[in-house]
């Protein structure tokens, strides 16, 4: 009895583990499995805590829930527990419905806005509406940049301050945005502005960039430093050059330094007490070879500096690029898809040239040194491997998407998560599918079987508790997703059969959702029990 008694507190202990994690700490971003759209500062896109809940190397399927409201172009989504969700979006303002940036607290179970305030209506303000992106910090509060404004939210009530960032006077503040932002440990906020030409004031969302002939022609991006306790901006830089992808903090060696890919090279400054100084001995030259465009947002893998080139569309194939932190000169570099033909997806208003498009940045492991990337154009998602002698391609997949990969899961159970859109346009895609793969060998472990409303290009599947995701449509809808064992519910524990551990965990988890709630209803009750008890003994056999 004692024995039985120890064996199944060890049961809950494992369960209760997985399904609510530890507190892991990751200042100055709030201690949850989501508190910023890439999880860290170095835009890693790893959820360790957020677990693939189907079976590696059998069939699973993937249940859809879907929300009666409506979130238009929802952006990214962040967690300070399982119960306290929150969404930001609006911000696509080519998109209906995007009428300006908004945040809302979300029901978990029931996906309805617990509140929903709305930052701005730029049709009203005569703004550029571009995404910007929500985070929650270590000291609670929600930070929202949009346009040129950085807004500090009560999550309790969604109450909020804002206070306006430095905008360039020669586009005006209309035509200035602040696409997202990154923070240093200490909490310093580092922003970077992109531009829409005042040629272009028609066009919204990111057709401001993708379609206008002028994009070209705006001034270098700004960099400015914010101390989001007194809402104060501690220094502004003028960049070199204009770059589109957001920024990514980093501390090597004692120091914090912010990382930029020009359409030319790879940069950084050093910040000192909020203060910007270009380290021009960090200067790896270009990085790109004849035909490619620049680089998406830069990710941190240990002492490596990643990034992908052809964040626009580009007449040459991607490159993966790793720089060494320590020493520029470090240099490697592959390109994957290069190989593989390129059927031309026609997408109106890119040039025929055009073999490669990859909006979306890299993904990386530094558990494993791998790297994630993606290329719409030739419609393939890849892992590369970084050894002491250079790059080199684990695995590809045939898969078209123009979102960011999420990869979810616990060392030795990683699963790349993202969407695909075979045979459309990128850009244009009105439906999306989302793929779960295994992130070590690239096979595919579950699919949604019917196509979802397309999300917006250049977002991301959003990880979430319990073996969910969650998926924002670009028109407001949105869903969760969990992909389960298509015939062995009740292994909790995945061990291949539903038996008594399995049950201890369901006990353990009674009443709320969790990853006992096997018919996804947000309660684990009877109905749960009927289905694990249906399903007893070795998975495939009921
Ligand atoms: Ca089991
Ligand atoms: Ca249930």
């Amino acid at each position: 009895m004692h024995q039985r008694a120890l064996w199944l507190i060890a049961a809950f202990a494992i369960v209760a583990t997985e399904a609510h994690g530890q507190q892991h700490s990751n200042p100055p971003w709030a201690s949850s499995l989501m508190a910023f759209e890439h999880y860290d500062s170095g835009r890693t896109h790893l959820f360790e805590r957020a677990h693939f809940r189907g079976a590696f190397g059998g069939c699973n399927i993937v249940e859809v829930g879907a929300a009666d409201a409506s979130y238009p172009s929802g952006y990214n989504m962040v967690y300070q527990d399982p119960n306290e969700i929150f969404i930001y979006g609006g911000g696509y303002g080519n998109v209906p419905n995007s009428i300006g940036p908004f945040v809302a607290k979300v029901d978990p179970n029931t996906l309805e806005p617990i509140w929903y305030t709305q930052l701005l209506v730029t049709a009203e303000s005569g703004e550029w509406n571009y995404p910007g992106v929500v985070a929650l910090m270590n000291d609670d509060f929600l930070y929202v940049i949009y346009g040129y404004r950085l807004a500090r939210i009560d999550p309790v009530d969604g109450s909020f301050e804002v206070m306006e960032l430095p905008t360039d006077l020669t586009v005006g503040a209309e035509n200035t945005s602040y696409n997202g932002f990154d923070a240093l440990s200490d909490g310093t906020l580092i922003a970077k502005t992109v531009y829409r030409s005042p040629n272009c004031e028609t066009l919204q969302g990111p057709d401001g960039l993708f379609k206008c002939p002028y994009a070209s022609t705006v001034p270098s991006s700004m960099l400015v430093s914010i101390d989001p306790c007194k809402l104060q901006v501690l220094d502004q830089v003028t960049l070199p050059e204009a770059v589109g992808g957001r920024p990514t903090t980093a501390r090597f060696q004692g120091k914090d330094f912010v990382y930029l890919a020009t359409p030319t090279t790879a940069i950084r400054y050093q910040i000192e007490d909020g203060m910007f100084t270009l380290d021009g001995s960090w200067n790896p030259g270009n990085i790109y070879y004849s035909g490619q465009t620049v680089g998406s947002a830069v990710a941190i893998m240990n002492d490596w500096f990643v990034v992908q080139s052809n964040g626009n569309p580009a007449a040459a194939p991607l490159s993966v690029i790793a720089i060494h932190q320590g020493n520029a000169s470090q240099m490697h570099q592959l390109q994957p898809f290069s190989g593989l033909p390129v059927v031309p997806p026609t997408t109106p208003g890119f040039p025929a040239s055009i073999v490669s498009w990859a909006p979306m940045s890299v993904s990386v492991d530094p558990d494993h040194n791998l790297i994630y990337t993606a290329d719409s154009y030739p419609s393939a998602i890849a892992a590369v491997e970084l050894t002491a002698s250079g790059l080199s391609t684990v695995w590809t997949a045939q898969q078209r998407t123009t979102e960011f990969l999420a990869l979810i899961g616990p060392r030795g159970r990683r699963v790349l998560v993202t969407t695909d859109f075979p045979g459309q346009s990128p850009y244009y895609n009105t439906t999306d599918e989302v793929v779960w793969r295994n992130a070590q060998t690239g096979e595919e472990l579950a699919r949604t079987a019917e196509a979802l409303p397309a999300m917006t290009a250049g977002t991301m599947i959003q990880p979430y508790y319990f073996g969910k995701v969650f998926y924002m449509g670009q028109e407001g809808e949105l869903f969760s997703l969990k992909a389960r064992p298509a015939s062995c519910a009740g292994d909790l524990d995945q061990d291949g059969s539903v038996g008594g551990a399995d049950l201890a965990a369901m006990c353990s988890l009674w009443g709320g959702p969790s990853d006992a709630d096997l018919n996804f209803d947000a309660q684990t009750d009877g109905a749960d029990l009927t289905m694990l008890l249906m399903a007893w003994g070795p998975c495939g056999t009921n």
